[in-house]
């Protein structure tokens, strides 16, 4: 008897999905890292209801994962958080053999990602990219004449760097990237954890300071379309968004991006469940959705931020695909750099002396 009701009861439910249990997926993902579009196709194809919230830095989504119960069932932390979030047990591995669409991630960039996640157990490539200079070439050529931006010398150099605090600059938010970038400026292994090398990058970043208007992470894509600042140290694909954004616009402003002569940080930004995710079938269905070389695609023609998934490549618009900016050539990849995290003890160190430079202390 009890059988034949349960049967009842699934054909009832199978056949008015409205009374069957919503299914969900709670996404939190950095901003401006997605074609919006594939959410709802996700949801259309899938029945699954998304909740997709935002933010713009790893700190911010450590500590919701430090303090447990985040309620989220995907992230994307950056590699050194990723591998820091390994280690203290917040993330749950993740078994490939479950994905259908596992054969499409990139070997290459699951090799790099393999650094800070050791066989590949518990995160998925979503995106890499470089961190760079982004400038209005106007403003620029009005303040520099002919002079081509090539080097971090335009900021690192408080006499280049003034020129440009009248009209506006920003700097990422980010210590990782600013102080490896500023270590190798200073000719310094750019992941040092000395703390004499520290104590030199920070005195670098204090003489400029005082011409830096803010540090944030994803303000500055819209100030600089906008024309509301000159200069950046920014991500990749934002800048390259954020000179699409003037073009749309059509408001005369043109945005340049930098990959610095002397190098840069390279990062990846990758796709994980946490621990405590309560909708862990669902996740799966969505890093499965986007592993799909055209969606993977589709989210790089949108973010200008490459994808893990060799395959999308291809599939992209030829000026994103043969853009340098986005798919940097084996030259410039030679000029690249990694970081590995820093040990709590370094990691407090470089708090504390984040918080004096942008306090300006
Ligand atoms: C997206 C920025 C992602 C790159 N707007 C930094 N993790």
């Amino acid at each position: 008897m009890i059988k034949i009701v349960a049967a009842v009861l699934a054909l009832f439910l199978a056949a008015n999905p409205a009374f069957a249990q919503q299914r969900l997926l709670n996404i939190f993902n950095w901003s401006d890292y997605i074609d919006a579009r594939l959410i709802d196709e996700f949801s259309k194809e899938t029945g699954i209801r998304v909740t997709y919230d935002t933010y713009d830095s790893n700190e911010v989504l450590e500590t919701k994962l430090l303090a447990g119960r985040s309620g989220y069932d995907l992230v994307v932390p950056s590699g050194t958080f990723l591998q820091r979030q390994i280690e203290a047990g917040l993330l749950q591995p993740i078994d490939r053999s479950k994905l259908r669409n596992s054969g499409a991630i990139w070997a290459q960039i699951d090799r790099r990602l393999a650094t800070y996640d050791p066989g590949n157990r518990y995160a998925i490539n979503y995106a890499w990219f470089t961190t760079g200079i982004a400038y209005d070439v106007a403003k620029a050529k009005a303040r520099l004449g002919g002079q081509q931006i090539t080097s971090w010398d335009i900021i690192f150099k408080p006499e280049n760097l003034r020129k440009f605090a009248d009209c506006g600059v920003y700097v990422l938010d980010s210590p990782e990237d600013i102080f490896a970038i500023a270590l190798a400026y200073l000719g310094l292994n750019p992941d040092s954890k000395s703390q004499t090398d520290i104590a030199k990058a920070s005195a670098l970043l204090q003489k400029v300071r005082g011409s830096i208007r803010k540090f944030h992470s994803s303000e500055y894509i819209n100030a600089l379309a906008n024309g509301d600042i000159c200069l950046a140290i920014g991500w990749s694909g934002d800048t390259l968004q954020a000179r699409s954004r003037a073009r749309e616009a059509r408001n005369g402003v043109e945005i340049e991006y930098v990959i610095p002569k002397e190098g840069t940080l390279m990062s990846l930004d990758n796709i994980a469940i946490p621990k405590d995710a309560a909708n862990v079938v669902e996740a799966y269905a969505f890093i499965d959705f986007i592993l799909r070389p055209e969606n993977a695609a589709r989210n790089t023609t949108v973010t200008n931020f490459a994808n893990g998934v060799e395959a999308s490549k291809g599939m992209l618009p030829a000026e994103v695909q043969t853009n340098p900016l986005i798919y940097p050539d084996d030259a410039t990849m030679k000029r690249l750099f990694a970081v590995r995290p820093a040990d709590r003890q370094t990691q407090r160190i470089i708090t504390r002396e984040w918080t004096r430079i942008k306090s300006g202390r």
